[in-house]
């Protein structure tokens, strides 16, 4: 398995549609197995193709243990109507946070890596993950619901951390150090 780079804010790549896999093949596998990888390198709780760089409509999630494959994904219902606003951040906007509001609970039908349909529903951070990378395969980003002002802070913001990413690319790299394993940026 490997780590991927991840592009950040400003590599057109986030920006384009993904395209709907038609088979489950072990290449694709190996792409999901890596993108797991890069996903807790990272630190994250999802990642979706377009942050790798890749535009097959495909996503992972680990949320608390509650481990998912998100193969053409969609979100078939959303219960009730309750939304809720909670901060978000996003690795391939590192360092920027903000509120957003989602539904509370949602529930999705995707394919998984053995190329079974699933339906799964998810509430709170979970329910909010499975939209924040379903956005990403349409290449939405959580900032594009801020509020202008926010928008433009968090954009001023951007603006000074973006220099630590040559080439809009994120490099995650696990080291180990002693018996400690620390996360380091390059
Ligand atoms: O797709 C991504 O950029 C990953 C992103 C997903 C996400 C974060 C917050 C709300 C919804 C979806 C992250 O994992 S950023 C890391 C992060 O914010 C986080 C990490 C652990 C627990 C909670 C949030
Ligand atoms: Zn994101």
């Amino acid at each position: 398995m490997s780590i991927l780079d991840i592009r950040v804010l400003g590599d057109p790549v986030l920006r384009r549609p993904t395209t709907a896999v038609i088979e489950v093949t072990d290449e694709l596998r190996k792409l999901i197995a890596d993108m797991f990888e890069t996903m807790y390198a990272a630190e994250g709780i999802g990642l979706a193709a377009p942050q790798v760089g890749r535009n097959e409509r495909v996503a992972v999630v680990d949320v608390e243990g509650s481990k998912f494959t998100l193969i053409n994904p969609r979100i078939i219902s959303t219960q009730g109507i309750r939304k809720e606003k909670a901060e978000e951040g996003c690795l391939s906007i590192p360092d920027i946070y903000g509120d957003v509001e989602r539904q509370f609970t949602v529930t999705i039908r995707a394919i998984d890596e053995n190329g079974n349909e699933y339906e799964a529903t998810g509430s709170d951070l979970l329910g909010r993950c499975f939209q924040h990378e379903i956005d990403h395969l349409d290449g939405k980003l959580f900032i594009d619901y801020l509020s202008p002002l926010k928008r433009k802070a968090a954009m001023a913001s951007w603006e000074k951390t973006k220099a630590k990413y040559p080439g809009h690319t994120r490099r995650v790299r696990t080291e180990v150090k002693g018996e400690h394993h620390r996360e380091t940026e390059m």
